[in-house]
């Protein structure tokens, strides 16, 4: 069975309320302000948002959801997806390469016995991801770990990924995916070099996405973190309107690469992480020039690279 993707959108209801309704595989709150609740559905990022009140992001499929947690992964599945997130603390993992390995061995190890062990999206935030110098950065330490835990279990591919700092240091490495029972389609972007080919100078590991994956039944695409990146280099160094602009290129090319319909709307809701609060309000204002009808939400996240102020990601539905 080929099952019709997540609808995903950002609402402003409350959690207890969104997690009521039928079908909701997933329910994510952003910043320090947010309840928590023990069910394994909610996941709460510390990344603030630049919108009051923030909206919930909320993720519903077809049919009954059920949820529960096995050791550390807190899960939830339904209409043939699954949701999984791990939060781990760093400092009792000996630090973040060890932490990354662990999560995604945890994780790993977790979506063996599943029906649904094809991950096509991932979504990662650490503390302090700029931190460090050279190939002692925390992300790219971070880089290492996530392929050494990753093993085998994404031999048909990565995913499509993201990887954000998260300023409102909680010293905790937050991943969660979605899964399925049958694979995706990777695509590249033709403007990029695909990250798992970087060159040495980024790291000792490339890291491990692909820029998009259309889902099963071919109804959405999802969109992979993705910034003013040209090549394997940095574009527009210090410009954050050129960075927003070559941005939007890497997501149009990103589309037109997938088969997908040209243009981003209201059947594509968009994340925007952003470096510097300051600048906020440049990017609202680039979104309602350029993208006027996307659902957006903008929050204070910091790119894994210290040059590139804006990056961008989210969903494209066909
Ligand atoms: C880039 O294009 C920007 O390490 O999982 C974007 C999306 C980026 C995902 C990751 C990194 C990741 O290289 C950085």
């Amino acid at each position: 069975m080929v099952c019709r993707a997540p609808r995903v959108s950002y609402r402003n209801v409350d959690a207890a309320q969104a997690l009521a309704e039928p079908g909701m595989l997933a329910v994510i709150g952003f910043g320090a302000g947010r309840e928590e609740t023990d069910d394994p559905r909610w996941l709460r990022l510390p990344l603030e948002p630049f919108d009051a009140p923030a909206p919930l992001e909320c993720w519903e499929v077809d049919g009954p959801v059920g949820c529960g947690q096995t050791g550390d992964i807190r899960w939830s599945r339904g209409g043939g997806w699954l949701f999984a997130s791990v939060s781990l603390d760093e400092s009792a993992s000996g630090g973040i390469e060890t932490c990354a390995a662990e999560a995604y061995r945890q994780l790993a190890q977790f979506l063996v016995g599943q029906d649904e062990s094809q991950v096509l999206r991932v979504w990662n935030y650490l503390p302090d991801i700029n931190q460090g110098d050279g190939d002692g950065e925390r992300y790219k330490r971070f880089c290492s770990g996530r392929a050494r835990g990753m093993g085998a279990a994404f031999v048909g591919g990565f995913p499509a990924a993201t990887a954000i700092g998260s300023p409102g240091c909680n010293g905790r490495l937050q991943v969660y995916l979605l899964a399925s029972s049958q694979p995706g389609a990777r695509v590249e972007n033709p403007r990029q070099v695909s990250a798992w080919r970087y060159p040495r100078q980024y790291g000792p590991t490339p890291p491990s996405f692909a820029r998009a994956v259309r889902l099963p039944a071919g109804d959405a695409l999802a969109i992979s973190g993705t910034a003013a990146v040209i090549g394997h280099a940095s574009a527009h160094q210090g410009d954050l309107p050129a960075q927003l602009a070559e941005t939007l290129a890497n997501l149009e090319a990103l589309l037109a690469a997938a088969g997908m319909p040209a243009g981003f709307d209201t059947h594509s809701p968009l994340k925007a992480y952003v470096r510097r609060p300051g600048d906020a309000r440049a990017v609202r204002d680039f979104f309602r020039q350029h993208l006027p009808a996307v659902p957006a939400l903008l929050l204070h996240g910091e790119v894994c690279r210290r040059e590139l102020l804006v990056e961008v990601d989210g969903w494209r539905y066909a």
